[in-house]
């Protein structure tokens, strides 16, 4: 079992609690307004605070919520976002034009991934997928370029349903089931131009809008590979029970200078108190929200 300094062991936990995955390129949808009416204001602060963070989490907060709408939220379909909250940022696209994607992944979870047009209207795939991972984002690996990297095409069968901004969106879905941890992100466009044939024409709003797609928290290098390691140590650990220290006492325990993570996350659950301990013991299976 790996062991930790103090600052490392909190700096990973720290980042294995965010979330970790979102599409930075084209501009992606976002929280705001609609999402906090349809979704509440605490799964809309869930997001807005951590843009990357999954679905479960939300659902997590959205259980204790009296103002979680859950059909206005329709929280599988681009985590709650709302095309209502980025109308400014409506990419338009043409039958056949290539479109570089990018993914930033801040830490691993084997799992699937796939990328597609989804009509919002049903939250149904249009079509077959852009790309289709059967294993993503590994934790037995690193991650290849072109998960995170990568090129659509735009099909040419979909400009009658994808003309009016607001119906279409491409997801990209993250799912790893291991660890129940769902991600989606998703881009609003509308497909015009040749052999499209639509007939309504796209509501061709500039891409080049100032919506910030900026990360909540910029985390550092060092932060982000203690998460991974952190994150793989809590894995490999979930099973086991929870190493010392002894709680004898249980008032005030100091936490010695290398600890594993599980010694630090009883460590946390001792210096915080019991209505800790659940959310703790949550975090060292893995981590969600605190
Ligand atoms: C993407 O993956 C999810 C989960 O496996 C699946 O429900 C969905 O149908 C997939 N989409 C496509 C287009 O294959
Ligand atoms: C992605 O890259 C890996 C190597 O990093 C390669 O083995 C794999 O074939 C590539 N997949 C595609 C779809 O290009
Ligand atoms: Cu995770």
């Amino acid at each position: 079992m790996k062991s930790y300094s103090a600052a490392a062991a909190l700096a990973g936990l720290i980042s294995t609690v965010a979330g970790h995955g979102f599409i930075t390129s084209p501009k992606p949808r976002m929280p705001g307004d609609a999402m906090k009416s349809a979704c509440g204001q605490q799964v809309y602060n869930n997001q807005a605070s951590d843009n990357y963070g999954n679905v479960q989490g939300e659902l997590q907060v959205a259980s204790s919520q009296s103002d979680y709408d859950e059909a206005a939220c329709d929280i599988w379909l681009c985590k709650g976002y709302k095309f209502d909250d980025n109308k400014d940022n409506v990419q338009t696209f043409t039958a056949g034009e290539t479109v570089p994607f990018t993914v930033d992944i801040r830490a691993p979870h084997t799992g699937v991934a796939n990328v597609s047009v989804v009509k919002t209207s049903s939250n149904t795939v249009i079509g077959s997928a852009f790309q289709s991972w059967d294993v993503y984002a590994s934790n037995a690996a690193t991650i290849p370029a072109n998960q995170t990297s990568f090129d659509i095409t735009i099909p040419s069968d979909i400009g009658s349903e994808c003309s009016t901004a607001g119906d279409c969106v491409i997801q990209w879905y993250w799912n790893a089931a291991s660890i129940d941890q769902t991600y989606e992100s998703c881009v609003d466009f509308t497909v015009g131009g040749s052999g499209s044939g639509s007939d309504g024409g796209p509501s061709s709003t500039p891409s080049s809008s100032a919506v910030a797609t900026s990360t909540a928290a910029a985390t550092s290098a060092a932060a982000t590979s203690a998460a991974a390691a952190a994150t793989s140590s809590a894995q490999a650990t979930s099973t086991s029970a929870a190493a010392a220290p002894s709680s004898t006492g249980g008032s005030s325990s100091t936490l010695p200078e290398e600890f594993t993570l599980d010694t630090f996350i009883s460590w946390l659950e001792q210096t915080a108190g019991s209505s800790s301990s659940k959310k703790a013991r949550r975090a060292r299976v893995h981590a969600r929200a605190f």
